[in-house]
């Protein structure tokens, strides 16, 4: 396939409600829009980057850079048949993993829809449906809290993340238990802590929780592996981990026992295959992360997790759940078991609604030969 044309538009829509974490407050979400034209055949991407480096050291601003003067350039007019042609010419360039993967992901989506194939199909999903579960972020005190995570479970679904900030856990964390004593239940520190904390962390192990999600600094596996000496509940980790080398090394000095997977972070969905076999074979649990994507990132997120070892609920909720209008149809829905159908049509098995997009579009960049 030769690639002859790349679209790139910067979006931003607006959350339906205001999504808090221990970097932030969004109220909108930024991200990138891939599209890649080929013999009459069209994929579409999301870069998952961001309006501000909280969550990652990259934003929409420097995936654009990487993106239109590196990656674009160096992919158009060449020939791509397989995704591992596309990472031998970018081979050349480091990190900015989540500008990687967004055109990845354009290229994951062409390349299964001339296969005629679902994209699920193609990375070896084995389930038609995959069970999600809802993040919250951080709310205005407990009990406004617990009254969101009761919404939540009333609307279906059966595991809910909460996100933690230090001054905002173990009363949090003891209030929805106290609620909900049998929900399974996790929380996510977005890197906020450090090992002088531990007192915190102890205080939430006896909470039943299934996973303590980044409690540390990204670029410190060896405090995790100290944290997770003393600790029965197992720490997963989000940000760490950036490859599956990363992976391997977290789980050689047992920095973590459960992984996230986000195929942005790891630079795309082949290297998100790469992390989750490796913790297959080792026994590990993975599950899908979420980065309050759009019709297009959630319909790949729904196929990654199709793979066998994401035993642990996804990241991955109801597209009602984040936006009131989305750019891609049909819009994801819950089902009575809280799982959402992995998409079956060729491809991501979404199709973009093109007013939609140019509704929330704010800049638009065409690049050809
Ligand atoms: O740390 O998992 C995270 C959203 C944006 C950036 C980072 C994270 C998140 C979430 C939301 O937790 C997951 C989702 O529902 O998409
Ligand atoms: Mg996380």
């Amino acid at each position: 396939m030769k690639i002859e044309v790349i679209e790139l538009r910067h979006i931003r829509m607006r959350l339906r409600a205001p999504f808090e974490t221990s970097f932030g407050v969004e109220l909108d979400r930024d991200c990138l829009i891939l599209r890649v034209d080929s013999e009459g055949m069209t994929g579409w991407g999301e870069c998952a980057a961001g309006s501000t480096p909280g969550y990652s050291y990259e934003t929409t601003e420097t995936a654009w850079h990487v993106l239109s003067e590196f990656f674009i350039p160096t992919i158009l007019g060449r020939q791509v048949e397989e995704i591992e042609d596309y990472h031998r010419r970018l081979g050349a360039y480091k990190g900015h993993n989540l500008a990687r993967a967004g055109l990845e992901m354009a290229l994951w989506d062409l390349l299964a829809k001339v296969q005629g194939k679902s994209l699920a199909a193609i990375l070896g999903g084995v389930v038609e449906r995959v069970p999600v579960g809802v993040s919250i972020g951080i709310q205005q005190d407990h009990d406004v809290l617990v009254e969101v995570v009761s919404q939540y479970i009333e609307a279906g679904y059966r595991r809910v993340k909460i996100k933690i900030k230090p001054g905002r856990d173990v009363v949090e964390v003891e209030s929805v238990r106290k609620s909900f004593p049998d929900l399974p239940l996790q929380v996510d520190a977005n890197s906020a802590y450090t090992l002088e904390d531990v007192a915190v962390f102890k205080s939430l192990d006896d909470k039943q929780l299934l996973l303590i999600e980044q409690p540390l600094a990204e670029d410190d596996l060896i405090d995790h592996s100290r944290l997770q000496a003393h600790l029965q509940t197992p720490i997963c980790l989000d940000e760490s981990i950036i490859s599956a080398r990363h992976a391997r090394q977290a789980l050689e000095i047992d920095a973590c026992r459960i992984v996230n997977i986000k195929s942005g972070r790891v630079g795309g969905l082949l290297e998100g295959l790469a992390v989750h076999d490796l913790c297959y074979e080792a026994g590990v649990p993975v599950w899908c992360g979420g980065m309050l994507e759009t019709g297009i990132g959630r319909a790949a997120n729904l196929a990654l997790a199709s793979l066998p070892g994401f035993t642990l609920p996804g990241d991955i909720s109801a597209s009602d759940r984040y936006y009131s209008e989305d750019i891609a149809e049909p819009r994801f829905t819950l089902n009575a078991d809280s799982t959402i159908d992995v998409p079956t049509g060729a491809g991501l098995g979404v199709e973009v609604v093109s007013d939609a997009l140019e509704r929330v579009t704010l800049r638009r960049e065409v690049y050809k030969l």
